[in-house]
């Protein structure tokens, strides 16, 4: 398999601890240890999560080291502790997180100094980049509790860039078979493991994600209130849960506004909505007497190119990405509005598939054929099956290092704090 470089490897795990360390830097000792979500865990638990996984996967694993700790193994095992329940754990304090976290890393790098070119730990270099993906999705995990907690605003970004010019509708992929998933990309995980030709039937596809102003419409013609545009288990959700609007919305008069990092703000119109369920997604596409898109059909339209037959690495090539191509990072603290980041266009010139915001497919989380759980089967292999729906193409706090064309997200499909939205198709006629 080929192998990410360990310089790019070692450059991706030191921009994840910078990451880190600004996320949990940025509160007190008392809100680190604090629960702000049932649905998630303290930011302690995170970081000395993101540490025990460094330290099993590279110290022990690749390095061949004892366990440093062996007695916290057991409270950072996300299997045996469900999020709700992780603060009644004897967790590690926030200085002492802390200074395991940097421990570990001072080993790694050791490790890493002390091995010459040929050696085998380079060629293990997949385990460091799988690292500094995992450490990445904590961080992005750990920017959904920013979100959740309660009081000031502690953290801050720029704007992302506007609309430069607004993109057709719907564009039509015509039917016709694509690669999907990869064989060959360096740091691509199991689950987007192997690449296989899928024929995909004719469809259209939004140039954009739904934005606010679409998904008021939405609720202004009662969406929210006809069961007949609803799933029979989203309606159940949207009854239990009393949902009249997505996540973190405020009423104001016969307006809303949004509550986003601390601050209250209008409702941007034309931006991509974000924290709706795959339930409300769901809803919305038939109320617009759309659908949303496979997971197969997402992938051919963000990276088949029917110039060359080829499948890209993103939506725009294989160039890694920039600050032109596509809101990634948390470089801003939003999506970008409808019709931003032209330079970031797939082939069929649809917008946006990879940043500013996680769009749900309608298809539930499965095994590629030829899967093989590699290298552990609690990465994706257990999540498998009709409970969880895919989400694809990251959100604005996604890094680049854990965002790709082939790169598959999942999670129930009741879930509100993601950073989630969705873009709508419908079946097209071949020509
Ligand atoms: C791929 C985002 C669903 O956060 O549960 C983190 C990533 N796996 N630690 C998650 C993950 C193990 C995972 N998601
Ligand atoms: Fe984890």
């Amino acid at each position: 398999m080929p192998q990410p470089s360990a310089e790019a490897a070692w450059r991706a795990l030191d921009r994840a601890r910078t990451r880190t360390t600004a996320l949990t830097d940025a509160v007190d000792d008392a809100d680190l240890v604090r629960q702000h979500s049932p649905l998630m865990s303290p930011l302690v638990w995170d970081l000395a999560h993101i540490a025990s996984q460094e330290e099993i996967w590279l110290l022990r694993a690749v390095g061949g080291q004892e366990p440093m700790r062996p007695e916290i193994d057991d409270l950072y095992d996300a299997f045996r502790h469900p999020r709700s329940t992780r603060p009644q754990l004897p967790l590690l304090g926030p200085a002492e997180a802390r200074a395991f976290a940097h421990d570990v890393r001072g080993r790694v790098l050791d490790l890493l100094d002390r091995a010459p070119a040929d050696d085998p730990l380079t060629r293990d270099a997949f385990a460091f980049g799988m690292i500094a993906q995992h450490e990445q999705q904590h961080d992005e995990t750990m920017l959904a509790t920013h979100q959740l907690r309660a009081g000031a605003p502690v953290i801050d970004a720029p704007d992302p860039p506007g609309a430069t010019d607004l993109p057709p509708d719907e564009v039509v992929v015509p039917a016709g078979p694509f690669t999907m998933g990869t064989a060959t990309h360096p740091w691509a995980l199991d689950n987007e493991r192997p690449a296989h030709t899928v024929h995909v039937g004719a469809f259209a596809l939004d140039t954009t994600p739904v934005t606010c102003g679409d998904y008021l419409r939405f609720m202004a013609d009662g969406g929210y209130d006809d069961p007949r545009l609803w799933s029979p288990e989203g309606w159940e959700h949207r009854m239990r849960d009393e949902l009249v609007a997505p996540a973190f919305w405020v009423r104001d008069g016969d307006g809303w506004l949004r509550r986003r990092f601390g601050v209250l703000e209008p409702v941007p119109p034309g931006e991509p909505v974000v924290h709706v369920s795959w339930f409300e997604a769901d809803a919305y596409a038939r109320w617009a007497g759309r659908r949303l898109p496979t997971e197969a059909e997402w992938e051919k339209a963000a990276r088949h190119d029917p110039a060359t037959g080829l499948s890209r690495t993103y939506p725009w090539g294989d160039d890694e990405p920039t600050a032109a191509h596509a809101n990634l990072g948390q470089r801003h603290l939003r999506p970008a509005a409808a019709g931003a980041y032209a330079a970031g266009a797939s082939a069929y010139g649809v917008r946006q598939m990879v940043g500013d915001v996680w769009e749900w497919t309608s298809s539930d989380f499965g095994g590629y054929p030829g899967f093989r759980a590699w290298p552990y089967r609690e990465y994706s292999e257990v999540f498998f099956g009709p409970d969880y729906k895919v989400l694809r193409g990251g959100s604005f706090g996604t890094d680049a290092v854990a965002c790709r064309g082939t790169f598959r997200n999942w999670d129930y499909p009741q879930r509100r704090q993601i950073f989630a939205g969705f873009r709508t198709a419908r079946d097209a006629e071949p020509h």
